[in-house]
């Protein structure tokens, strides 16, 4: 009636679910509760940004070129100082790890460290930001394992099946914030009126019926050939059933939104173009892993191709990986076509 749509009628913000989820954990000390909120914060920063965007005098890029040796644009360097400076004193944090830096980010020494580490792309898709097309920005919260002290680089390596918390922002027609804590993945829409993230989208499943494919065919020519079959057999060259449409944005958060919402399967193979990362593009732990937790709490699944993501134990921060996500049965699918076609 009113625009929103709510469980039994009720407006939720998230600061009320996330109060509500916590109520579920007696052994819950509110930290992680208090995270969420800075990391919605954060959010409503970038997206006033964002939409401002030539306005503020923030599109375009610096002269400057970070650690994945892609320019750094405006809006990369002040979503990535946004979300370093509303955690990096409340003292819920070991230490932070984002995209855009070489070594891990501690917290200064005048400031008490926490529990938790904090990995992030700050904005994702950011070869997109001068075409006003949706960006996004993705997190992953683990528990440290390191007892006290600084937080270490182990803090930050960890396989994502040990996510206490992933999520992401979709700055898009609108700004939504997706998170799951491990119990189901929830999404609130931002209400620009009242700067409130609104309860829009509870307990989301993908779809069983798949709807989009969604990888850069104008890679195709890098690919292997098991990469190359699976995507004609979706095309429906195999069989005229599993004909499927293709929808590419070129923005990771938009592309895994979609496929979220829609069914189907997003990818980034491995593929021929640069010697220099054989493995993809796509970051494990500041891309992959969260978006696997999520998709797997969505009912869906993510692989390399091989395995399993959340498997999988990094050994660099930046380390990259072939993504596979979306629907099962296609992420085992694309996985046998791999098996049978490509040499390990
Ligand atoms: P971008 O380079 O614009 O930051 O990982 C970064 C990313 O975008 C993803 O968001 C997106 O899915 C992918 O790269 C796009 O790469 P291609 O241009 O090679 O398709």
């Amino acid at each position: 009636m009113f625009g929103y749509t709510q469980e039994h009628g009720k407006i939720i913000t998230i600061e009320r679910h996330i109060l509500e989820e916590q109520s579920f954990h007696p052994e819950a000390t509110g930290t992680l509760t208090s995270i969420l909120y800075d990391l919605a914060l954060a959010g409503k920063f970038i997206s006033s940004n964002t939409s401002r965007g030539g306005l503020a005098k923030i599109l375009g890029s610096t002269d400057e070129f970070n650690i994945q040796g892609e320019r750094v644009m405006k809006l990369d360097r002040l979503a990535d100082e946004t979300i370093y400076r509303l955690n990096d004193h409340t003292g819920r944090m070991a230490a932070l790890a984002s995209e855009e830096h070489a070594e891990i980010l501690p917290i200064p020494e005048k400031y008490p460290r926490g529990r938790y580490v904090l990995l992030y792309d700050p904005l994702d898709g950011s070869s997109n930001i001068d075409f006003n097309t949706s960006i996004g920005t993705i997190f992953a919260i683990y528990r440290r394992k390191s007892e006290n002290g600084p937080g270490t680089l182990e803090d930050c390596l960890q396989p994502g099946r040990d996510l206490v918390v992933a999520g992401y922002m979709l700055y898009s027609a609108s700004t939504m914030l997706v998170y799951t804590t491990g119990s189901g993945v929830h999404g609130f829409t931002l209400d620009p009126g009242i700067g409130e993230f609104l309860l829009t989208h509870n307990d989301i499943r993908i779809p069983d019926t798949p709807r989009y494919y969604s990888v850069n065919q104008g890679h195709e020519h890098y690919w292997s050939e098991g990469v190359r079959r699976f995507t004609h057999y979706l095309q429906g060259f195999d069989s005229e059933d599993s004909t499927m449409s293709m929808r590419y944005i070129g923005s990771l958060v938009g592309d895994f939104h979609r496929t979220l919402l829609s069914g189907g399967i997003f990818y980034y193979p491995a593929d021929r173009q640069d010697r220099s990362r054989p493995h993809g593009k796509l970051r494990l732990a500041y891309e992959a892993a969260p978006l696997a937790f999520i998709m797997e709490q969505a009912g869906g699944y993510a692989s390399d191709g091989q395995q399993n993501i959340l498997d999988i134990q990094p050994q660099s921060l930046h380390q990259r990986t072939p993504l596979f996500i979306g629907n099962r049965e296609l992420v085992q699918k694309a996985e046998e076509f791999i098996q049978r076609h490509d040499e390990t």
